[in-house]
């Protein structure tokens, strides 16, 4: 496999980061988590213009442009033969000293890794997934906005091992007002009549990708969508729920906190924008 690293294509055993990188010592920069399929990357304009607004938050200069970071993208692909899989794109602050003053450092390193998706097992899309709300709240905006995919993912993290405790996949995470935020790496979404309804971004979501697109299909559809604050009563007696991410795509919830959504089967609503979410994605995307 070959790594893109500020501007080389590495071997794996050669790419590799100082432990001096404050995106390794403070969790110090931030990233993408991107598709290829069919030979296109899905979507990727907007991820790298997401990068870049992370990196306006957390005043990190990238030191190359959007239109060179979607070039080293593709790059990265070809260089792997790569026509369907998983691209994460990093960029850390760069090395620093041990101090966590980002003024030390000076030249923040931009990273490609283009390689094999893992998918949830098939099963889990057949037949729905089964989630708990967990203890652990969603980050603040005044601390660290959950708008920014930052490289400190602990937030995400202890929510996911809550949910692992109580032999899950997923975890509904609130904030501190008690409100749904998403989940830890995936978008959440509730169907009740013809009404597609998530979160607001202002409720501690992050402006999902694949959020975007399946609001748009939905629309499409007729369905009417709109982002309300929502309580866990509101999940509890929604017709359908779902999830979306670029890794998982859309994916049903069939119980939330023990209480059966809907029939406890994928809806009619999911199956049918998962279908065009699929379609989406094998026509459309920058070539490789
Ligand atoms: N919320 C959070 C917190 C995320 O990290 C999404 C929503 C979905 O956004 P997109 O743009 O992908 O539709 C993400 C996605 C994983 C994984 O392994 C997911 C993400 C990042 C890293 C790993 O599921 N991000």
């Amino acid at each position: 496999m070959k790594i893109y690293i500020d501007g080389k294509y590495l071997d794996e055993a050669d790419a590799k980061i100082s432990v001096f990188d404050h995106g390794l010592l403070y969790g110090d920069g931030i990233f993408e988590g991107i598709r290829a399929y069919n030979g296109r990357v899905f979507r990727l304009k907007e991820h790298v213009d997401r990068l870049f607004y992370s990196a306006k938050a957390i005043l990190l200069e990238i030191p190359i442009s959007p239109a060179e970071m979607i070039k080293a993208v593709v790059e990265t692909c070809r260089q792997n033969h790569l026509r369907d899989g998983y691209i994460r794109l990093v960029v850390t602050r760069g090395v620093g000293t041990l101090g966590l003053n980002p003024n030390r450092c000076k030249n923040p390193s931009v990273i490609v890794i283009a390689d094999k998706i893992q998918l949830y097992p098939k099963e889990m899309y057949n037949n729905g997934l089964d989630i708990v709300t967990v203890p652990t709240t969603r980050n603040l905006h005044n601390s660290l906005n959950p708008a920014i995919k930052s490289l400190n993912y602990l937030n995400n993290i202890l929510a996911k091992i809550e949910a692992n405790n109580a032999g899950v996949e997923e975890a509904v995470m609130l904030n501190a007002d008690g409100y749904v935020a998403e989940c830890t790496g995936d978008n959440i979404f509730i169907v009740k009549g013809h009404q597609l309804q998530t979160p607001p971004l202002s409720a501690g979501a992050l402006y999902g990708i694949t959020r975007g697109v399946v609001m748009d299909l939905a629309r499409e559809a007729g369905l009417q969508v709109s982002e309300p604050n929502l309580t866990r009563y509101d999940l509890f007696n929604a017709d359908e729920c779902f999830l979306t991410g670029t890794g998982a795509e859309m994916i049903p919830v069939v119980k939330i906190d023990g209480r059966v959504i809907g029939t406890g089967k994928p809806g009619a609503v999911i199956q049918s924008l998962t279908a065009k979410y699929h379609a989406l994605t094998q026509s459309s995307g920058e070539p490789i």
